[in-house]
């Protein structure tokens, strides 16, 4: 009987109701079988805690992840050779002698650091026995609740899991539920490809632990997974290192982990009991009942997820399952109803990788199942961390960037101590990758290492949370300090062109990329790459603009001015395009997948159509260029070309180059292709198509910015609207469109004033109370 009551409940409550009330097939990613490989399994991620559900029915995978689980230190050293090395090399450059600029550098770089990486926490492994074959079967991904479920029916019952990760308990929740009761019969596991321990404790409990480490060396970590089992009738019990749950209506599972990894100090681990912290985490999560738990996971998820809305129309194609959607798209066919999931997508994998207190998104997120990833899931800073957060802002994720924030402060150390010692500069410095432990020197081949501008390149994401959201206190206490460490190392590293007496970045790279000199050989290092002279220029008037707004005007804020006007500046060669070197270098590689010299049209700001339009139109001949020679490769490289073409307001290319991405460097679950996987594709895709519909770099913070509507608005996408996107100043947009022009729309000003909007050549400024949202004027687009 009470079994009885407790289906019908279960029927009453509409079986899932409290996840999928309002349902929103447009923010569905869904499936007709079960995931055969990681790259087809569905994320859930709470910022610190992720999993991957495969939904097989006989066996279900859910693998897992928490985003400390990192083997290593020890860390690559910063050398004082180079101070010597690097004075020599630049003379032997200046005076076209580059095999020996080359050897002193690399010979004065530190070893490149054995593998180490982030790791997988394990599987949650579950076996069951069914009477049958699966029919119906579904499976889901929800990121309007930030569940994943998967359903299917065996022998005329209903069976329903679902799986999220809940911010707000700090765990991971699977919930087994069938329409009859006693139906879940089945074996519960946790197991990891390396190096780990499982035990079960009482009947409902299982402990898998283990040190992060990479062939018993490199040694991380200690990490610790604990699983309980709540049974609704049936019966637990352990077997060995498994649990057995025999004839229960329903089954709870909960995940907590945690691991002894130092946020402030990662070289001193924490004394932290791990079995304690989990087992208290558990027991708060459990103490509330899952309908609660889950309505509490919902509501943080919206609060964040429901700021930004888009449409781009052609909901019909909702109705079919994502892969086959993604294959239409790759056989040459358009999607607009999926380019808008792809957007919501990446705004949810920011929400999953990266909440305030946690590590910011790595190479994958936090979503790895290996103990060796590619790139050990790393935080290379020559582009791909960056561009992570690249829509954080403009999608109405700000509390999102704060990891990143977070990483560079705690970075600065780090980088000061290799500044003093690798180049005796004041100021603070990173090379082109990081990890867990903060490591900023210069290590491994010079083709990739030598690489000084990640802290100046991070420092930017300071001034644009800034510049988005206008919170002085930001700007005061955490943007300009970080801001003005970042130049200080540039005051003193910058070295004069005996030729032009202009200053000039290097030894160093235009990242990755090479070129050949006279002598037909090909090398990497050279002074004044347009890059770093693009980075610099960002750093210094990115420090200028602050200190203005602070009122700061001193010694050092002369020195900064002194420098910006002695930059050199990059130019553009004989056949138009902007020279990626100081000189009209052959280049070996031209598709090369880092497109550097771009960086100040993107993500920089210094080349825009209001102030230097012909840049714009020799960067324009760059990326053709790069692009008639295979450029685009790779899935983030892709993604930077459509921010490129938003950028030079090329709505119709920024739109090809987003099929292109779906096209060329997509998973069936919408993961970005590096082969393997790369997440920063899914975030620089959605920070590309945000572009296309809204952009605000144009203006400084004294004087206000420019907001421009459908800047790059392409043919396909002729009706259309979306909610939530931010602009620069602290300015929210809401905005419809039919035949390509805005019909009608709202801003809302976080701090009231004056608003500039610009669509197409008309610009109308609007006066805007608080907070209130005020209807964008009829005059500016009909
Ligand atoms: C950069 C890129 C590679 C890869 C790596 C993680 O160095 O050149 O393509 O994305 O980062």
């Amino acid at each position: 009987m009470l079994r009885t009551i407790l289906a019908v409940t279960m029927v009453a409550l509409g079986f899932g109701s409290t996840t999928n009330g309002d349902a929103h097939p447009e923010y569905e990613l869904w499936y007709t079988q079960p995931a055969k490989k990681w790259l087809e399994a569905l994320p859930v991620g709470n910022g610190r805690l992720g999993a991957m559900v495969f939904g097989g029915v006989e066996a279900e995978r859910v693998q897992l992840n928490e985003d400390t689980v990192w083997a290593g230190p020890p860390v690559p050293r910063a050398r004082a050779e180079m101070v010597a090395a690097m004075g020599a090399a630049r003379k032997a450059w200046f005076a076209g002698d580059y095999a020996t600029a080359t050897k002193l550098v690399q010979g004065a770089m530190a070893p490149r650091i054995s593998p180490r990486s982030h790791q997988t926490l394990g599987d949650l492994r579950l076996s069951f026995e069914l009477p049958g074959k699966a029919e119906s079967y579904r499976r889901d991904l929800n990121l309007d609740t930030g569940v994943a479920a998967t359903r299917f029916s065996v022998d005329g019952v209903n069976y329903r899991r679902d799986v999220l990760a809940s911010a707000v308990d700090d765990v991971i929740v699977v919930r087994l539920t069938a329409d009859q009761p006693g139906k879940q019969t089945l074996t519960v596991a946790l197991d990891r490809p390396a190096d780990f321990k499982t035990i079960a404790i009482g009947d409902d409990t299982l402990v898998m632990s283990g040190q992060a480490q990479h062939k018993g060396k490199q040694k991380g970590v200690f990490w610790q997974g604990v699983l309980k089992a709540r049974c609704e009738d049936g019966k637990a019990e352990a077997v060995g290192n498994r649990l057995k749950i025999t004839g229960a209506d329903a089954v709870t599972l909960y995940v907590a982990a945690c691991t002894d990894y130092n946020m402030d100090h990662p070289a001193e681990p924490l004394s932290r009991d791990r079995q304690a912290h989990n087992e208290a985490t558990l027991a708060k999560a459990m103490a509330k009942p899952y309908e609660l738990l889950v309505a509490d996971h919902v509501r943080d998820h919206r609060s964040l997820f429901r700021r930004c809305t888009l449409d781009l129309g052609g909901h019909d194609a909702n109705a079919r399952p994502t892969d086959e959607r993604l294959k239409a798209v790759k056989q040459g066919g358009d999607d607009p109803a999926l380019v808008a999931l792809y957007f919501q997508y990446g705004r949810y994998l920011l929400m999953g990788s990266s909440r305030p207190g946690c590590m910011p998104a790595n190479l994958q997120g936090l979503w790895n199942d290996k103990v060796a990833a590619p790139w050990n899931a790393d935080y290379h800073v020559n582009i791909n961390l960056q561009m992570n957060y690249w829509p954080a802002e403009v999608t109405n994720l700000s509390e999102c960037h704060e990891p990143l924030l977070r990483f560079t402060e705690r970075l600065a150390p780090s980088g000061r101590a290799t500044a003093r010692t690798v180049y005796n500069a004041r100021g603070f410095v990173a090379h082109h990758t990081t990890d867990a432990w903060l490591h900023t020197a210069p290590f491994g081949r010079a083709q990739y290492g030598m690489w000084p501008h990640g802290a100046g390149w991070l420092s930017q994401h300071h001034m644009e949370r800034y510049r988005f959201t206008g919170d002085a206190v930001f700007l005061r206490e955490r943007a300009y300090p970080v801001l003005k460490q970042a130049a200080l190392f540039y005051l003193d590293y910058l070295t004069e062109d005996p030729a032009t007496g202009k200053l000039v970045s290097g030894l160093d790279t235009s990242p990755e990329n090479r070129y050949r000199g006279a002598d037909g050989k090909v090398y990497n290092l050279s002074m004044g790459c347009s890059m770093s002279q693009q980075i610099v220029w960002d750093v210094l008037t990115n420090t200028l603009e602050a200190a203005a707004v602070l009122g700061i005007d001193d010694g050092f804020t002369k020195e900064v001015e002194a420098a910006r006007g002695k930059l050199y500046e990059p130019r553009i060669g004989g056949d138009g395009r902007l020279m990626e070197w100081v000189k009209p270098f052959d280049e070996p590689e031209p598709g090369h997948r880092h497109i550097s010299h771009l960086y100040a049209l993107h993500p920089g700001r210094q080349y825009n159509f209001r102030d230097n339009p012909s840049l714009i139109a020799a960067a324009r001949k760059s990326i053709d260029h790069r692009l008639s020679h295979g450029g685009g490769h790779t899935g983030w490289s892709r993604a930077w070309i459509i921010n490129f073409f938003a950028r030079f307001k090329d709505g119709d290319a920024a739109h090809h180059h987003t099929l292109m991405l779906l096209r060329k460097s997509t998973h069936p679950n919408l993961f970005d292709n590096h082969p393997p996987f790369q997440i920063d594709g899914n975030f620089g895709g959605t920070a590309g198509i945000a572009e296309m519909l809204l952009q605000s770099h144009v203006g400084d913070s004294r004087l206000g910015y420019e907001v421009e509507l459908l800047p790059a608005l392409p043919k396909a996408w002729a009706r259309g609207s979306f909610r939530g996107l931010r602009a620069r100043g602290g300015v929210v947009v809401d905005l419809a469109w039919k035949d390509g022009r805005p019909t009608a729309g709202t801003v809302t000003s976080d701090r009231g004033g004056v608003v500039t909007l610009r669509y197409g050549d008309n610009v109308v400024k609007v006066e805007t109370p608080a907070g209130v949202a005020v209807e964008v004027p009829k005059a500016l687009y009909r």
